[in-house]
């Protein structure tokens, strides 16, 4: 009896040998191809405002996929302070699903990752890094060397949000150059031209509105010796 066992046992291991060069050399025999998870570029806005992902999924064996999305704090953040518009949970793929909008109020660095399932494994990739920057709670600033004669510029500048425009709206014994600008989207700053066309003191008004929509005013003044400063 034990020499048929032994005997019937021989070619049993050259055969599962076979069977598992053949899976091998084969792929999608078995749905062994795992999917594949894309999450998209990373996006930064301002806090509040709603940022867009753009996720993607594929399979090499075509089979019905499901998605879901993980979020992390990377810094600051709370997710708590979150509106999302994909699913948290397993959900069938839709394109809204894949490219859902997440709103944040608290400002901060988040992880977003997208996470697909073939039904028989899984795949995340590195994920999209959504940033929300602290809002801009400050109009656009105006500068120049605070001692000059005759010519010089004068430069209104916001690092934060940029400058969408501005007017100037009043003058006295000064004259700019250009009395208007408009950006969208809005530029980081922008640089006028100032002289003084006869002696004595002058005076210029300008109103500036920053890429934030906050709006602000800076006076230009300029005294009888040339000591110019502005303020604003
Ligand atoms: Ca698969
Ligand atoms: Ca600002």
């Amino acid at each position: 009896m034990s020499s048929v066992v032994h005997t019937w046992r021989r070619p049993a291991v050259p055969a599962l040998i076979f069977v598992l060069t053949a899976l091998l050399l084969v792929p999608g025999v078995a749905s062994a191809a795992p999917p594949v998870a894309e999450s998209g570029p990373d996006v930064t806005v301002v806090a509040g405002a709603s940022a867009q992902l753009s996720g993607s999924v594929s399979d090499p064996d075509g089979d019905a996929l499901e998605i879901r999305w993980m979020a992390t704090v990377v810094t600051q953040g709370d997710v708590s302070s979150c509106t999302f518009s994909g699913p948290w949970s397993w959900a069938p793929v839709t394109p809204q699903g894949l490219s859902p909008s997440l709103s944040c109020t608290e400002p901060g660095s988040y992880l977003l990752q997208l996470v697909v399932g073939d039904g028989t494994s899984s795949d995340d990739d590195t994920g999209a890094l959504v940033t929300f920057t602290d809002p801009d709670t400050s109009p656009a600033t105006c500068t120049f060397r605070s001692w000059s004669k005759r010519l010089t510029s004068l430069r209104i500048g916001d690092a934060q949000s940029g400058v969408s425009s501005y007017t100037v709206l009043h003058t006295y014994n000064l004259t700019l150059e250009p009395m208007s600008g408009t950006w969208a989207p809005p530029t980081s700053s922008t640089t006028l031209q100032w002289s003084r066309p006869r002696r004595g003191a002058g005076l210029a008004l300008i109103s500036h509105t920053n890429g934030a929509g906050l709006s602000g005013e800076c006076v230009v003044l300029v005294r009888r010796d040339g000591t110019a400063r502005v303020t604003g």
